[in-house]
């Protein structure tokens, strides 16, 4: 009798061994995108609603977004006072530091006494701030209350970028997506140090920015979608608003006109643009390469500097994106000249282009950006003509593309992508006619021709997002999807607290 109660005293300690979590990581060894180093130290700070935000003049702004952020959660109102000298007990936000860190670089220093970010721009400062709410409780990312203690286990941190471009596409044209939906497009890869929003803001299916000087774009040609249902737009107090909200967290908008294909709802809204002078039907299918501005008319281009003129003038980043993908309508000997042309009328505008892939078919301006997407031959040639190139494979980076043959939402022409798919690739080798010092950066474009909500949006990007952040953000070296696996798992509370319905991956244990 005894020999069985010792052995079942001993069984019942192995389960409890067992069963209780093994998981003994700390959110430092969590951290997406993986910063360059991590030392962690002992002890912790907490967080209480007596911590001050001490931060420098030009990153006041910066500690008032620190203190929102952490409002809802802990329903702290931290207070944020200017100043250059760290006290016990307080988060400092301060400029300088090591100059190697760059532009975006930081460095993050949790002792029991005190949390210090240290950068030589704001920007730096920003991203040390999403480095510290990951350090957080998950619980932080609650939008009510939680009872927490709000500790960060000591830690030393040194991280910057490795590529300068980290960035996402959101097709606002197949079906439209207005200013809360994008906000909060904004909000979730401004928490994974993304710093680039490319805005698809006309198709064949919709012209979703007002052009004051074409009013009917928008009035005929933004009042559909795929689907049928009523579409809508952009006005450019509502874009000049995005632009904003973008810019306070270091992201930069990035606006797309398609052309000269992709572009029936133009040729459906005004009868000129169109060869035969007729207006097309507005189109709320999804084909693509069927549609063509008519290149050899004068009034296409005086058409296009007035939206490239407006456009510009709402948008501070260098950028403007023009398309000219997928032109099959649209000649060769046509399309080569179209986009020489539309190059010349941007710069004239103060901006630099991007097109697709194709436009390595053309000369291009010293600082046009090829992007991409589908075929390696045309992103060589941009390299060739001297042209730096933003990696957006389809078949890594299109986040429309389905993770298997099950998924309800997305597309599959370019494969199928699971999670691990997704993180498996290095922008830099991918291709051999494409070299690292060739890359500007890494975008990850979602189409919408089957995504209809921020729900959809939200399971389609994650949790492949993450994946693409890190790529971008990163050093490659050690980079390996069993390790990033783990973290991942992990990371699962923190996207179910920020409310993202992500997809749970077989590909992954998730926490
Ligand atoms: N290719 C088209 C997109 C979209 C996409 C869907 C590019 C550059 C297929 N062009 O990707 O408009 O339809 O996966």
């Amino acid at each position: 009798m005894f020999h069985k109660k010792i052995s079942l005293f001993l069984a019942v300690c192995s389960i409890a061994v067992l069963s209780c979590n093994t998981n003994t990581s700390t959110p430092a060894d969590n951290l997406i995108p993986k910063p360059v180093s991590v030392t962690k130290g002992s002890g912790q700070f907490t967080i209480t609603e007596g911590t001050s935000i001490i931060a420098a003049t030009e990153a006041v702004k910066i500690g008032e977004y620190l203190s929102a952020q952490l409002k809802p959660a802990t329903g702290f109102a931290l207070k944020v006072t200017p100043g250059t000298a760290a006290t016990k007990g307080s988060i400092f936000l301060t400029l300088g530091g090591d100059a190697s860190l760059g532009d975006e670089g930081y460095e993050l220093s949790v002792t029991a006494d005190q949390v210090t970010v240290t950068a030589q721009k704001p920007a730096g400062l920003f991203y040390g701030i999403q480095t510290i709410k990951q350090l957080l409780p998950e619980a932080i990312n609650a939008s009510a209350k939680q009872e927490a203690k709000w500790e960060l286990q000591s830690v030393t941190i040194k991280d910057q970028p490795s590529y300068a471009y980290r960035g996402s596409m959101l097709d606002i044209a197949r079906h439209f997506f207005g200013v809360e939906d994008i906000k909060r497009y904004i909000d979730l890869i401004a928490t994974y140090k993304m710093n680039t929003l490319h805005l698809h803001l006309t198709d064949d299916q919709g012209w979703r920015i007002e052009i004051k000087s074409w009013p009917n774009l928008t009035a005929h040609g933004g009042s559909t979608e795929v689907g049928g249902k009523k579409g809508g737009f952009l006005t450019q107090d509502q874009y000049k608003d995005i632009v904003q909200y973008a810019m306070d967290r270091y992201i930069t908008i990035i606006p797309e006109v398609d052309m000269p294909g992709h572009t029936n709802a133009a040729l459906a809204s005004y009868p000129e643009l169109n060869c035969n002078d007729t207006a097309t039907k507005l189109y709320t299918g999804t084909e693509v390469g069927f549609s063509t501005l008519c290149t050899s008319k004068e009034v296409v281009y005086k058409f296009l500097d007035d939206v490239i003129k407006e456009l510009a003038a709402i948008t501070p980043g260098q950028y403007i994106h023009i398309g000219g993908d997928e032109s099959h309508a649209t000649k060769k000997e046509d399309y080569i000249p179209f986009m020489e042309k539309v190059q010349g009328i941007v710069k004239a505008h103060g901006k630099l282009a991007i097109g697709w892939d194709e436009i390595a078919n053309c000369t291009l301006q010293p600082n046009t950006i090829a992007q991409y997407w589908a075929d390696a031959a045309n992103s060589t040639e941009a390299v060739k003509k001297g042209a730096k190139v933003i990696i957006s494979p389809a078949r890594k980076a299109y986040a429309d593309m389905q993770y298997d043959s099950t998924t309800r939402l997305g597309l599959h022409w370019a494969g199928y992508i699971e999670v691990d798919t997704a993180y498996i690739w290095d922008p830099a080798t991918l291709e051999p006619g494409i070299k690292r010092e060739n890359i500007v950066g890494v975008e990850a474009p979602l189409w919408t021709e089957t995504i209809v909500t921020m729900d959809d949006i939200e399971y389609m990007l994650f949790p492949r997002l993450p994946g693409y952040a890190e790529i971008a953000w990163s050093p490659v070296t050690g980079r390996s999807w069993d390790e990033y696996k783990v973290r991942l798992g992990n990371h699962g509370p923190r996207m179910k607290a920020m409310g993202i319905d992500y997809y749970p991956s077989k590909k992954v244990t998730w926490k």
